[in-house]
């Protein structure tokens, strides 16, 4: 694993997910490594359309009582800058290997009890953890605390609230291409139809119903897969940040490109505090583009784990009491249950991509989507079988109730839409 912030984001480049769009903004990157001026133009063109005028300052720069939400809106500074790295460690032992290091590779530093606080030339952070970090076990990592000071800034109250984990910290200065990715606003939306399971998709001519959003990234000319941005956000805490960014960029897109069906958009249950309050710029971002609110889907996502059910009935109401729908992500994957699909009541249940595939050939996957299929029906809920890449996959969940599919079969995420827009 490498902590040069440039090669990581060369490194999240190759990250391609096999098969279809679903779950959270996963799937491959709609291109590569852009090599032509004529892709050059293109993106330029799309990130264009895709994105506006989202500003998100850095964190220095916002005053106490700002408009600014802290939280989503306010990004870290990224730890490219020349400063000063104290470091405090659990045991003299490692304070020892960490000292020998230093002085034999001639890193300026200085020792006070059980401190070192080591002095740091820009964008050289990388090159002075590398080295402690393979010195150390995981439990010298994870109880050695870390604190850095940018050259110029005086020690403030703000610093004992700074201090972290080296992992912590390590995580947050890898995540130096994502702050500024997103301080570039370089984020945009690609889209992927769902289409009806009726008669006219089965025979080969999809009837569109939805629109699917889903984020990629742009930095150093490259397309930057969505989990590679979602990981590094996850570690380094810019999860609300990177969340809020998505979510805007896709109705900004879905706007700009005069969607008329409905759009799903993904977003993390786990990077809201309070709905009334997080949420309120995503709503009047949905009005400002023109985007009639009962034409949006929020679908609830979450990679990791979903929050408790009772957080999740909050963002439902509140979504419902402003006129949106909801979509729950990636049932019948191993972050949801069916309690949360019983208690949350969703519009429309999105069956996991791994469920449907091959699930016309697969014995196993067959009784478990059968199942959920019955369940959903039973429940008067819409199904939407993500994942769908060949025609007997289509023809399985068609016959057995499926309301919707999305996937291969039909069309990959672009931008501008693919298929029919109108
Ligand atoms: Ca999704």
């Amino acid at each position: 694993m490498s902590l040069n912030p440039e090669s990581q984001a060369v490194e999240a480049t190759h990250t391609r997910l096999k098969g279809d769009e679903v779950g959270y903004y996963q799937g491959e990157p709609q291109s590569g490594t852009l090599s032509s001026k004529g892709d050059e133009e293109l993106l330029a063109h799309e990130l264009e359309g895709a994105w506006h005028g989202m500003v998100l300052p850095n964190e220095e720069d916002v005053e106490v009582g700002a408009p600014q939400c802290q939280r989503c809106e306010v990004l870290p500074r990224p730890m490219t800058e020349a400063g000063t790295l104290a470091l405090r460690f659990p045991h003299t032992f490692t304070l020892g290997k960490v000292l020998a290091f230093l002085s034999t590779s001639g890193w300026k530093h200085t020792r006070r009890d059980g401190l070192i606080q080591v002095e740091v030339g820009k964008g050289q952070l990388p090159l002075l953890l590398s080295p402690i970090v393979s010195l150390l076990s995981s439990p010298e990592q994870r109880d050695t605390q870390a604190v850095y000071h940018f050259a110029g800034q005086l020690p403030q109250i703000q610093d004992y609230f700074n201090v972290e984990s080296l992992p912590d910290f390590v995580a947050q200065v890898r995540a130096a291409w994502l702050i500024e990715l997103l301080r570039d606003q370089s984020i945009y939306s690609v889209f992927q139809p769902i289409v009806r399971c009726d008669a006219g998709t089965v025979e080969g001519t999809p009837s569109i119903f939805a629109y699917e959003c889903l984020m990629r990234g742009e930095h150093n000319g490259q397309t930057i897969a969505p989990m590679a941005m979602l990981d590094i956000a996850r570690a380094a805490d810019l999860i609300f940040q990177l969340d809020l960014a998505a979510r805007r960029c896709a109705i900004i897109g879905a706007g700009h490109n005069k969607i008329a069906q409905k759009v799903f958009i993904n977003f993390s249950p786990n990077s809201i505090y309070d709905p009334w309050h997080c949420l309120r710029s995503t709503v009047n971002t949905v009005d400002e583009v023109g985007l009639r609110r009962d034409q949006v889907v929020f679908e609830i996502t979450e990679a990791e784990r979903l929050p408790e059910i009772k957080h999740l009935k909050r963002l439902v109401q509140f979504y419902r009491e402003e006129g949106f729908e909801i979509a729950l992500d990636d049932v019948g994957s191993g972050y949801s249950s069916l309690n949360v699909l019983v208690a949350l009541r969703p519009d429309y249940v999105k069956l996991d991509m791994e469920l449907i595939r091959d699930v016309d050939r697969d014995k196993g996957k067959a009784i478990v989507a059968g199942k959920l299929l019955e369940t959903v029906q039973e429940l008067g809920l819409a199904t939407v079988a993500e994942g769908v890449e060949r025609k007997e996959e289509l023809s399985w969940v068609a016959e057995r109730g499926a309301n919707f599919a999305q996937g291969y079969l039909f069309a990959r995420p672009a931008t501008p839409p693919g298929l029919d827009v109108r």
